[in-house]
């Protein structure tokens, strides 16, 4: 059985234009959207905002403010999107109550170097809970590699409405954005770039 799935057009056009237009006003509402610097001074290539629980980039940990940034608490995750993560993981026959979201923005030039994501609570990955991922607006080269760094990676095309489920082993596969193309999202969203939100439980 996999442990992951890739609901191609999860979300219909005007789902995806409900959600371009609450990505935009999460990200440059009263606790906006950073470009995190990581350990070692590095600048993401992506705005990021996180809900319900914020990831420091300096710590590599969650925290309930932002201490990396302005020290602002992290605006809580709103109901209705965490129904929608929860609809994703059903539909992959897995099961999500997320408690926090990463919200990034990808902008011409937007970026995720391959990485794992482990900063969640040990009994939340042990445990093989999912992470859902919602892809808006321009198409992303996503690098989906295995549990080490050097193993082989996939090349999968994120496209606009899309929703990727990881749950079990597949919590741990390694991987990245590589590049977003240009001018790919659907003309009426009205949008060049694209959001990426990812629903976990800490
Ligand atoms: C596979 N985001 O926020 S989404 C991230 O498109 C992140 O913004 C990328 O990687 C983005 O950490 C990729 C797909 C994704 C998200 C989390 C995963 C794939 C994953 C966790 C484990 C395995
Ligand atoms: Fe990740």
């Amino acid at each position: 059985m996999d442990d992951w799935a890739h609901l191609r057009k999860f979300l219909w056009l005007a789902e995806q234009q409900a959600l371009v237009a609450r990505c935009r006003q999460l990200m440059d509402g009263d606790v906006p959207g950073y470009v995190p610097i990581v350990r070692g001074g590095g600048r993401m290539h992506v705005r990021m905002l996180c809900l319900g629980r914020h990831w420091n980039g300096q710590k590599y940990a969650y925290e309930p403010t932002r201490s990396d940034h302005d020290n602002r608490p992290a605006p809580p995750l709103p109901d209705d999107l965490r129904g929608l993560a929860s609809r994703a993981a059903a539909a992959s026959g897995m099961a999500l109550d997320p408690d926090l979201a990463i919200l990034n923005l990808y902008e011409g030039d937007g970026r995720m170097g391959l990485h794992q994501d482990k900063d969640e609570s040990a009994a939340s990955i042990q445990s093989g809970t999912p992470i859902v991922s919602i892809s808006i607006g321009d198409t992303a080269r996503f690098l989906f590699g295995g549990l080490k760094r050097k193993d082989p990676i996939d090349v999968r095309w994120l496209e606009s409405g899309d929703a990727f489920v990881f749950g079990g082993a597949s919590r741990l596969r390694y991987h990245g954005v590589s590049r977003i193309l240009p001018g790919s999202a659907p003309v009426e969203l009205g949008i060049s770039g694209r959001f990426n939100l990812t629903f976990r439980r800490y």
